[in-house]
């Protein structure tokens, strides 16, 4: 039996990365970040994959935040490697991912949890879901993009008061606030995830990396979103997908994008 922290299948062309930590909620230790930051990159380059499904393990947590008794004795400099390591392996690995990530969040997604969610570029959320960043509560703020991803998913306001209260959020409340972008019950969350992957499987890949790159550049510092739109949207006309596409369009017939 594998001792592996994180369980991968593949389904026509989903890959799930579970997170399997039970008797710690899911909690993010080194050794899990460090699991999941290579099979995000190693699913980027195998050509059966095409979009990643995230969950945690069991009905109660999807992580429920980096592992506090990992980090309790830490100190500045400490924290800030570790940051910095989790940001650039993981966090900004997933954003930046060629192929969609959807976050499936089965109960619980607090601190590192909620921020590796944020990370991704969907989230749907079971009904028993309750997110939070109380990093505040524990003498600490976000670490791991939380201070900037929630800003940008929810607005300026309600970022402030869910980090500031260092409160829970429950499943409707963050489908109003557009926390999550659905919510279902627990028992059809894989389902409602597997169903929003198949409808991004319908389109080019090569449309959808290049979809993502475009949203991300209008977040990086020094870029100009409409001109990296432009210069993306130029380069679609050189793909083999674009061609497909426009191809199958007159043809009237269903695509078969080669992802090129
Ligand atoms: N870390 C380690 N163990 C955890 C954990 C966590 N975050 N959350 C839960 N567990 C463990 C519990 O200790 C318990 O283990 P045993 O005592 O049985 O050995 C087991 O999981 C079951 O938890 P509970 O017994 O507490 O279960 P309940 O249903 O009663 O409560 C709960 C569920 C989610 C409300 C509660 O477990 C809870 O409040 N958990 C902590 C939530 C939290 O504060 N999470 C951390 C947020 S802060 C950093 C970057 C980022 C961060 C930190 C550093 N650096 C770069 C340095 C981020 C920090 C955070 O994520």
């Amino acid at each position: 039996m594998s001792d592996s922290l994180i369980h991968s299948s593949i389904n026509a062309g989903v890959l799930t990365l579970t997170i399997t930590r039970p008797e710690a909620l899911n909690a993010l230790n080194a050794a899990v970040i460090s699991e999941l930051a290579e099979a995000i990159e190693n699913a980027q380059t195998q050509p059966d994959i095409q979009v990643i499904i995230l969950t945690g393990s069991g009905e109660k947590a999807f992580v429920a935040g980096a592992d506090i008794k990992e980090f309790a004795n830490f100190n500045a400099k400490q924290g800030k490697q570790l940051a910095q390591h989790g940001q650039d392996h993981l966090f900004n690995r997933i954003e930046r991912s060629t192929k969609p990530v959807i976050a499936a969040i089965n109960g619980f997604a607090l601190g590192g949890g909620l921020e590796l969610a944020l990370a991704c570029h969907v989230r749907i959320a079971s009904e028993n879901a309750r997110m939070g960043l109380p990093e505040v509560s524990l003498g600490a703020i976000p670490g791991y993009g939380g201070t900037q991803r929630l800003p940008q998913v929810v607005g300026k306001g309600k970022a402030f008061e869910i980090i500031l209260t260092a409160g829970m959020v429950n499943a409707a409340d963050g489908l109003a606030c557009g926390l999550v972008n659905q919510v279902v019950p627990l028992e059809s969350l894989a389902e409602a995830a597997d169903n929003m992957a198949r409808k991004m499987m319908k389109n080019s890949p090569r449309a959808l990396q290049t979809a993502i790159q475009a949203v991300l550049a209008g977040y990086e510092e020094g870029i100009n979103g409409f001109e990296a739109e432009i210069s993306c949207f130029g380069a679609s006309f050189e793909t083999e997908d674009f061609k497909e596409g426009t191809r199958a369009f007159i043809e009237k017939r269903k695509p078969q994008f080669p992802g090129k």
